[in-house]
């Protein structure tokens, strides 16, 4: 299986909820390591753009408007197989879809206030990073 990064965004939603430490504690029980963080309060235009392929969906404002609610904090997830790994704990969209154990159906509320964010795949992995992250911001692990 090959090593791979994704994106994952620490939504407003559980970061208000104080809920960091137990989320990050998922993804290293997981085997995923954190290569790359950092905290953000995003902004309707930074938000509207991570989030543009869904600029026609009925739901886009009401998404851009959690998403600047609070801040975020966004890292960088690396491990094998780590795009379906990290969807995998995530769970389902919809909490109330979301599998015994994930961390949706533990910290999320509803469809719209859903606790995390993970790429979705390796293309989608490549840009999320590149939005948020500069070459210099993400560290491999030497050890
Ligand atoms: P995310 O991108 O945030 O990781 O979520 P996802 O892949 O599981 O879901 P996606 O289809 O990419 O949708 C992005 C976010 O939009 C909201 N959504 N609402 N009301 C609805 O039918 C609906 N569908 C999607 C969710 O908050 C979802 O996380
Ligand atoms: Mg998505």
């Amino acid at each position: 299986m090959a090593i791979e990064r994704t994106l994952s965004i620490i939504k407003p939603d559980a970061v208000g909820g104080n809920h960091i430490g137990a989320i990050y504690d998922r993804f290293e029980q997981a085997g995923l390591r954190i290569v790359g963080a950092k905290m953000l309060q995003l902004d309707d235009e930074k938000a509207g753009g991570f989030y543009a392929e869904h600029a026609e969906r009925p739901f886009y404002n009401d998404l851009k408007s959690f998403m600047t609610s609070g801040p975020v904090l966004v890292s960088v997830l690396e491990g094998e197989d780590a795009i379906a790994k990290h969807r995998d704990i995530m769970g389902a969209t919809n909490p109330k879809e979301a599998a015994e154990g994930t961390i949706r159906a533990d910290f999320a509320n509803s469809i719209d206030e859903n606790a995390v964010h993970g790429s979705d795949s390796a293309q989608s992995a490549a840009r999320e990073i590149s939005y948020f992250f500069n070459e210099d911001e993400v560290c491999p692990r030497t050890r």
